[in-house]
């Protein structure tokens, strides 16, 4: 009987996959739909933020994309909620910024993500979230699935301009992108940031699959928090009378 192949697993994936967290990417099968050509790659910008500019005290939500599984492998300590579902990513992040107003809460968002619930935007500008900082990894792309509008006329940062968010901004070089980050983390929010990146062919699995997804993230999540003086959900220690 002859057989259709419908889909045929890239032969390289699995030797890229497992080092591609330990070692970076290799750059081989990147831009499968050629979107993002000489934009940034995801990674360098990902162990930028978790190696020097993300600290422990700060609190991370990401999508489910390669943000999930690369920085949440990068990154070593520190409270994150990883893995959220397509449009959910940026809605939870305001949660949290809002439940830890003196904390900086950093979206890691991607482009087919954010335009799954793109009212978020308008309930930032509205609310305003002063310690908030959205980072849309925009590769033009559902993952390896075919092409996103960004490829084509949506504009998220000036979608999220007129969303009432002052502070907006696409950078495309890892200096704009070190520069961008550094000052949304320095200053008052709330900061909108697009990284146009390569679109990736291979799909990182992470290293600590304990701590990125599932019950057992959740439960380190809440751990980590609840550590925190600022903390005031359930369980925590009466609130200092000042
Ligand atoms: C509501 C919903 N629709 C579809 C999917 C299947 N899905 C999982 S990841 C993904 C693409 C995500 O694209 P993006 O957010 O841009 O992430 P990246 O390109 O960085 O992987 C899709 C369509 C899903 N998980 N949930
Ligand atoms: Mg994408």
């Amino acid at each position: 009987m002859k057989r259709i192949v419908l889909w045929r697993r890239d032969p390289r994936e699995s030797a890229i996959v497992r080092t591609a967290v330990a070692t970076g990417y290799t750059g081989v099968g990147r831009n499968q739909h050629g979107m993002g050509e000489g934009c940034l790659d995801r990674y360098d910008c990902l162990k930028l933020l978790a190696d020097r500019l993300i600290d422990d005290q700060m609190l991370v939500v990401t999508s489910l994309s390669t943000n999930t599984s690369v920085f949440a492998s990068l990154r070593k300590s520190g409270p994150g909620f990883y893995g959220l579902n397509m449009g959910l990513c940026t809605g939870f992040a305001v949660g949290v910024s809002l439940a830890f107003p003196k904390r900086k809460v950093i979206a890691l968002d991607s482009d087919g993500s954010m335009m799954e619930d793109t009212s978020v935007l308008i309930t930032i500008g509205d609310v305003n979230p002063k310690n908030l900082v959205v980072i849309v990894f925009d590769n033009q792309a559902y993952a390896r699935m075919g092409p996103t509008a960004t490829a084509r006329n949506a504009n998220l940062a000036q979608m999220a301009q007129g969303a009432g968010i002052e502070t907006t901004r696409t950078v495309r070089t890892i200096g704009e992108f070190e520069e961008a980050v550094t000052a949304a983390l320095k200053g008052d929010g709330p900061s909108f940031l697009v990284a146009k990146v390569e679109a990736e062919t291979t799909r990182a699995r992470a290293t600590n699959p304990r701590r990125t997804y599932g019950r057992a993230m959740r439960e380190a999540f809440i751990d980590e928090i609840m550590k925190f003086p600022d903390y005031r959900g359930p369980g925590a220690a009466a609130a200092p009378s000042d």
